[in-house]
């Protein structure tokens, strides 16, 4: 039986181990580069023990960040040939290299929590003051490049922006993509993880056909924002970017910046009263698919989290648990990344079924903001247990707890450091 001394032992480890100066691959294996929101979550984990090194992990992801605001998925600082697609696949022109696409934005929560926990508060101020503006132009490119008609909702035009990268979310999206290649050829993914555990060759030949139209368009934004032949309002980073809105406002006020505050309260202001188009009948939140206006038909791990965005009371949170005591018989660890009584659940398959700790994070943030603490203690215990049994490998069976996709993953790593490691700590993320 492992132990938490144990457990914090190998967490110090394998962030050492996936640190390559400034920043930390997600797993040497399967992912050689730097991930956006890995590195977010990434960077709470080195704050418990190494303000320094969490604040560089930010920065060196802002090296990627492109002129129009966008911070890219994955910035490949150094070349590795055990992932695709790699830099010649995008296309794209930046020095360092790095995809043409986003991920969820973490980081201005993160540098919030590095900021409010820190024990040297000027030198912390000094960091979160030369890394706000860049964070301010990444909120920016949200609000503005995608979604160019001031909706309030957030365009996402490639599922692995999403960081959910398979949920059946994007099913019907993607079946109308119509793929233009045959990339099976050269995945790499399938040579380090069960292709049980992994997408098919379908979802990627119709990825690849995203990038392959957005690299018609060069990569121009507004362009692709409006062109592309996906275009979704994910729930999760709707959620995600109006909470690291909230936390980017809390920074302005620390560091002075009122200018800055009205921008972002407008922003807020719009994105948050746009959550009721994302409603479904039975009152819970649903990504939607921007090019037909239809609401997804099943219930994601993203639907929890406009909790964490401070959306939605206490009525919200107890509907929200009513879904988990329907999944509960279904599932014994929370929360599947999707709904495990829909025909289109798998428990081991990527984002289709599997558990996921940074996801656990905010929804058990959320629950615990909108005044059900019993909930958020049931998550982080059964992400505890998760751990305590299985390792910290990069997503679980939600039935049996078992380890899959990558082993020593980073950013479980840093879950069990800055999380579950601990339980008396609360249940906030501040
Ligand atoms: C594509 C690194 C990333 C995570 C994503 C996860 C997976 C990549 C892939 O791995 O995505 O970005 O090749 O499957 O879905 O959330 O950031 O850990």
């Amino acid at each position: 039986m492992t132990t938490p001394a144990d457990l914090d032992r190998l967490a110090r480890e394998i962030l050492a181990r996936n640190d390559r100066g400034g920043y930390t691959v997600p797993n040497e294996k399967v992912y050689p580069f730097q991930w956006n929101w890995d590195s977010a979550f990434v960077a709470l984990g080195f704050a418990v023990y190494d303000e320094d090194r969490a604040w560089r992990e930010l920065e060196t992801l802002f090296l990627g960040q492109w002129d129009d605001g966008m911070v890219p998925s994955i910035v490949f600082h150094q070349p590795a040939e055990n992932y695709y697609p790699g830099p010649p696949a995008w296309g794209t022109r930046h020095d360092p290299p790095t995809t043409g696409i986003s991920q969820p934005p973490v980081a201005a929560t993160a540098a919030r929590v590095i900021y409010a926990g820190s024990a040297d508060r000027p030198a912390a101020a000094a960091r979160a003051r030369a890394l706000f503006p860049k964070l301010m132009a990444s909120h920016r490119w949200w609000h503005e490049v995608r979604d160019p008609d001031g909706t309030g909702l957030v365009t996402v035009t490639h599922p692995w922006e999403t960081g959910r990268d398979n949920s059946p979310e994007w099913d019907a999206p993607l079946a109308a993509v119509t793929p233009t290649v045959s990339v099976a050829a050269l995945r790499k993914d399938k040579t380090h993880v069960n292709a049980s555990e992994r997408p098919t060759d379908d979802f990627y030949d119709r990825v690849m056909t995203l990038v392959e139209e957005a690299k018609a368009l060069h990569w121009d934004g507004k362009a692709v924002a409006r062109r592309l032949s996906l275009r979704v309002c994910d729930i999760g980073i709707q959620s995600i970017l109006v909470r690291a809105d909230h936390d980017l406002l809390w920074l302005a006020g620390e560091l002075g910046l009122a200018a800055e505050a009205v921008e972002l309260e407008g922003w807020i202001d719009r994105s948050t009263l746009a959550f009721d188009r994302l409603l479904a009948p039975d009152g819970t939140w649903r990504s939607m698919d921007l090019r037909t206006g239809k609401l997804a038909p099943t219930i994601s791990s993203g639907s929890f989290l406009p909790l964490y965005a401070r959306v939605g009371g206490q009525a919200a949170a107890d509907r929200l648990a009513g879904v988990l005591d329907r999944w509960a018989p279904a599932v014994s660890y929370a929360v599947p990344s999707s709904d495990p009584l829909a025909p289109t659940y798998d428990p081991v398959r990527y984002w289709r079924g599997p558990v996921w700790l940074v996801v656990n994070r905010m929804i058990c943030d959320g629950f615990a903001a909108a005044g059900r603490d019993d909930v958020a203690a049931r998550i982080a215990a059964q992400s505890r247990a998760l751990v305590l049994e299985h390792g910290l490998a990069e997503y679980f069976d939600p039935r049996t707890g078992e380890g899959l996709g990558g082993r020593d993953f980073s950013w479980s790593a840093a879950m069990w450091l800055a999380w579950l490691a601990r339980p008396d700590a609360g249940f906030a993320l501040t």
